[in-house]
């Protein structure tokens, strides 16, 4: 049987103010034809999907259209479960309509697939975190966690147990659903395992909410059973391998660059081959760049306007890094984004690292004053006239 791994979609998810959905349909229709050249059997999800739980209508319209192309009306099956990412409620609020059609929605570990008969395939046993699926012959056994929320820890455990209990009670819940669920994976079925967590010794990327990497949601490598021929996981957005119990566990990463650090970094889907009893073969199969994230470095403010100039027909984003030796102004900032269209940031770095030309000092400053010096000693850069605006009509209406 041949699965589809892959995670962090986050629809709907911005780089600062650039939409990324163009991007995000690419990568749809490319994952879509995957599928087909690939004859891939069964797709796994492993958690969010969208970037917000209030994520954007278009969002949801590419989701959905996307299903359509991925499971075939029922002849593949596509499984899904919740990231951090997603509200769970929200997620499933469709499950009743797209349960007929060969998607498996699990928006919380308490969420039962339905045995049912669809047109390439049979859901043919479920409870409370596992399912198995028959196609072609082949059985398949998924014990599937979607991300655990804080309100289902607190059911597990009180406020009152100090850091280090609360780590191993995280660690040591999901070795639980596991554990207990291990027991339907047999020696004739493909024994897989889908989560979205951290697993210690994963590395993130930076565009994951750090809050939820690593600490008390962490989880151990020994939560997994040592059947599982294959650990999908979702959380991380860089492709990588994990220690664990099981032989073979992978974050596929996310499909698209979504921060400075990812720039630069190679995205894929991993498509898994397995037959019971056997060690799964592992192929990468890498998705086109539709849009780089790059880093442009400059020596000073002349060669970054320059290098804007000259490049300002490339198809990408960017992050401008230029050595100062003095305050970048409003005309020469406007000149950089006239010239290339997708800076997504500007930071003066200088060599001295001195913010001479400003300090707090709040006396005799005007609010618009002291805000552009407090902007600038974060950002190195001055605040745009919108920001500026902005931040005055707030204030201002703040008392
Ligand atoms: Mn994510």
């Amino acid at each position: 049987m041949r699965i589809l791994h892959t995670a962090d979609w986050h629809l709907g998810k911005n780089l600062e103010s650039f939409s990324r959905l163009e991007e995000q349909k690419m990568f749809i229709d490319e994952l879509a034809d995957i599928c087909d050249k690939n004859n891939v059997d069964i797709i796994i999800v492993a958690g969010d999907i969208y970037d917000t739980s209030n994520h954007p209508a278009k969002a949801e319209e590419l989701f959905y259209k996307g299903l359509r192309k991925l499971s075939k009306d029922g002849m593949r099956p596509v499984v899904i479960i919740a990231g951090n990412h997603d509200s769970p409620n929200r997620i499933m609020v469709s499950n009743p309509i797209i349960e007929n059609y060969g998607i498996l929605l699990l928006g919380d570990s308490k969420e039962i697939v339905k045995i049912k008969k669809h047109n390439g395939f049979s859901v043919v046993d479920s409870g409370e975190g596992y399912f198995e699926i028959n196609k072609n012959d082949e059985n398949i056994v998924i014990l599937a966690i979607p991300y655990l929320s804080e309100k289902n820890l607190d059911e597990l455990i009180s406020e009152t147990i100090e850091e280090k209990e609360f780590q191993k009670n995280y660690s040591d819940k999901v070795k639980y659903i596991l554990e207990s669920n291990s027991c339907k994976f047999r020696d004739d079925t493909i024994n897989i395992v889908t989560g979205h967590f951290f697993v210690l010794g994963g590395e993130n990327s930076g565009s994951e909410r750090n809050i939820q990497i690593g600490g008390s949601y962490a989880v151990n490598g020994d939560a997994f059973p040592k059947k599982a021929q294959y650990v999908a996981l979702g959380h991380l957005h860089r492709v990588q391998s994990v220690k664990t119990n099981s032989e073979l566990a992978y974050y596929s990463g996310s499909p698209i660059q979504y921060s400075k650090s990812e720039a630069y970094n190679s995205k894929c889907v991993i498509l898994a081959d397995i037959v019971s009893g056997k060690k799964a073969d592992i192929n990468k199969v890498y998705l086109s760049n539709y849009k780089p994230v790059e880093v442009w470095k400059a020596e000073n403010i002349e060669t970054a306007i320059k290098m804007c100039h000259d490049k300002s027909n490339e198809n990408c984003y960017v992050f401008l890094d230029i050595m100062c030796d003095r305050v970048l102004m409003q005309s020469e900032i406007k000149k950089l984004h006239s010239y290339k269209k997708d800076i997504v940031e500007i930071q003066a770095i200088f060599e001295d690292n001195k913010n001479e030309f400003f300090e707090y000092e709040t006396e005799e400053k005007s609010l618009k004053e002291q805000f552009e010096n407090f902007y600038f000693s974060c950002k190195n850069v001055m605040p745009s006239k919108e920001s500026v605006d902005l931040f005055l009509s707030v204030a201002e209406n703040y008392d």
